[in-house]
């Protein structure tokens, strides 16, 4: 008994390797360089990580953190280098800021990159080569931790690569910004894209203003005819719905976004989808009327912010010091959307300012308010981006343009050779409906099912080299009317973000739809692991 206990014990011990094949690799996005070898590592107790820098360190932290919550394994870091059963991090300032390699090798892996992003991703890489069980919030006993032999290089096709949370028509808790950097840096991807302001509630603590918190942050929440499809959000007992970002929240979500190599991009709107700010502060829009913070979708909303007043430009440069001290991100976004111009036509103020700058119109009143802003943006050393209105009427000198009217928008500025960000609403909008609207939530409408985020390219078709140099990237927006809480948010995101970040990411050469369901239907594991409500709609694959 005593010698088939010794043998038993012995085979348990024993490390027993699996034969990998190709079919067994499903990294999203696919990297660029991919080889399988023979044999593979295996995690244990006794593996370490080899660091050098504070850098590398961030990077590792994240597997070291899964291998404690997900294998009970407390994996330790070391700066010198055992003679096997190690993963080394090496700084290699031959590659490109986001780019990595990771090689998996019997008794070692090494990943290089240099910086902070590529050690990320490196690991994220190597994350997603381990079993789905890594990536469960409770242990896994009866698990072998095994990788397959690989040689990867890897590298993004685009520089930004960027989700929009809508957090104004409904608010999300820090907490859920911090999930979505981790899920975002898994799929490798770079910016995520606040939008802060808007109609329906003002989100970020001002310390100048605080009636922008206090009266623009809530609203009463009341059936709306615009809006009378859409999941009622969660109001308060006295019927009140709301909530903002304290400057203490934002310090902790840029911080812990930087950690993960994720830049947050905030929105202050304007000049309009402002209400919020001029049920605050009257004297911000034309003819200072009293209005309270809409819930719904009133439409048009011709609140807008006054462009021949002084004290509104006095107001936003304000606004926008204060976040420029909270948000290092080299591009700030101002809107510039869909402003309804009727007070602008009749305000004296406005009128005046016409005048007295020579424009022709309110659409040259709003290039102006814009160029403005751009002034003072730049000044600070940072970039203006905004939404392809801004095109209308003269586009700023340094803008950048977001394109969501389709990709026009893009084109033109490119053409005029500014940067542009992709977003176009065939593709990017994941407020839209991914099924057949009668087995779907109430969506705002449009249909995108994942096949048709995964058949974007934010290079179209006959643009010059010129022009297509100015494409930084793409970005889907997740506008929120129709997006009551967390459950809802995830499951337009997932999986449509994952299609999203392969087009950004890898090749467009050798990807093919059909052999993406081959990786995405197993990430659908991964994602019920980490405890994500993702679409599970077959239509999203099928079509
Ligand atoms: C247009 S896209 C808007 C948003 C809405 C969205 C709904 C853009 C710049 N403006 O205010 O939420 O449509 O899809």
């Amino acid at each position: 008994l005593i010698l088939a206990l010794a043998v038993l014990l012995q085979v348990g011990c024993q490390k027993q390797k699996t034969t990998f094949t190709e079919s067994d690799i499903k990294i999203i996005p696919q990297p660029k360089e991919l080889t399988l070898n023979q044999g593979s590592f295996i995690f244990d107790a006794d593996t370490k990580f080899v660091v050098t820098s504070d850098t590398q360190l961030q990077a590792a932290q994240i597997l070291i953190d899964r291998f404690k919550t997900a294998a009970g394994l407390e994996l330790e870091l070391t700066k010198e280098q055992p003679s096997s059963n190690f993963v080394i991090l090496k700084d290699n300032s031959q590659l490109g800021a986001e780019a990595y390699t990771l090689v998996v090798g019997d008794d070692n892996i090494v990943i290089e990159a240099s910086g902070l992003s590529g050690f990320v991703y490196g690991i994220e890489t190597l994350r997603q080569l381990l079993p789905v069980a890594v990536e469960k919030n409770t242990v896994s006993a009866d698990v072998s931790w095994e990788v397959p032999n690989v040689n990867i290089a890897d590298a993004p096709r685009y520089k930004w690569r960027g989700l929009m949370l809508d957090v104004s028509r409904h608010f999300f808790e820090k907490d859920y910004v911090m999930k979505t950097i981790d899920r975002l840096s898994y799929l490798k991807m770079n910016t995520l894209h606040l939008h802060l302001v808007d109609d329906q509630g003002w989100r970020i603590e001002i310390k100048k203003y605080p009636k922008l918190t206090e009266v623009g942050a809530y609203r009463v929440d009341q059936e709306d005819k615009h809006w009378n499809a859409r999941p009622r959000a969660k109001a308060d007992e006295k019927g009140t719905y709301g909530g903002f970002y304290t400057q203490e929240d934002i310090k902790e979500i840029v911080a812990y976004a930087e950690k993960r190599g994720i830049t947050v991009v905030p929105e202050i709107e304007m000049p309009a989808h402002v209400s919020s700010a001029v049920a605050a502060y009257p004297s911000l829009s034309c003819f200072e009327t009293p209005i309270s913070v809409p819930s719904g979708g009133l439409w048009p909303i011709t609140d807008i912010y006054c462009a021949g007043k002084e004290s509104t430009f006095e107001f936003l440069e304000n606004v926008l010091v204060e976040v420029m001290d909270l948000f290092p991100s080299k591009y700030i976004h101002v809107g510039g959307d869909e402003a309804t111009k009727t007070n602008w036509e009749k305000c004296p103020h406005c009128q005046k300012r016409i005048k007295a700058e020579g424009l022709e119109n309110v659409e040259e009143l709003q290039s102006y308010f814009i160029k403005r802003m751009e002034r003072f943006i730049s000044s600070k050393d940072r970039i203006l981006i905004g939404w392809d209105e801004i095109l209308e009427g003269g586009l700023a000198p340094g803008a950048t343009v977001m394109s969501w009217r389709g990709v026009k928008g893009g084109l033109e500025a490119s053409e005029q050779g500014h940067d542009v960000v992709m977003t176009p609403g065939s593709h990017c909008y994941f407020d839209h409906y991914q099924g057949p609207q009668d087995s779907e939530p109430a969506a705002w409408g449009g249909y995108t099912p994942l096949s048709k985020v995964y058949e974007f390219d934010p290079t179209v078709d006959g643009m010059s080299d010129e022009q297509a140099k100015h494409v930084l990237g793409g970005q889907a927006n997740l506008w929120a009317e129709y997006i009551p809480d967390t459950d809802q948010s995830e499951y337009m995101i997932y999986p449509r973000i994952a299609a999203l970040s392969e087009t950004l990411w890898s090749p467009k050469e050798g990807r093919s739809w059909n052999e993406f369901t081959t990786r995405i239907i197993p990430m659908f594991d991964r994602f019920a692991a980490m405890g994500i409500n993702y679409a599970q709609s077959v239509y999203t694959i099928r079509e």
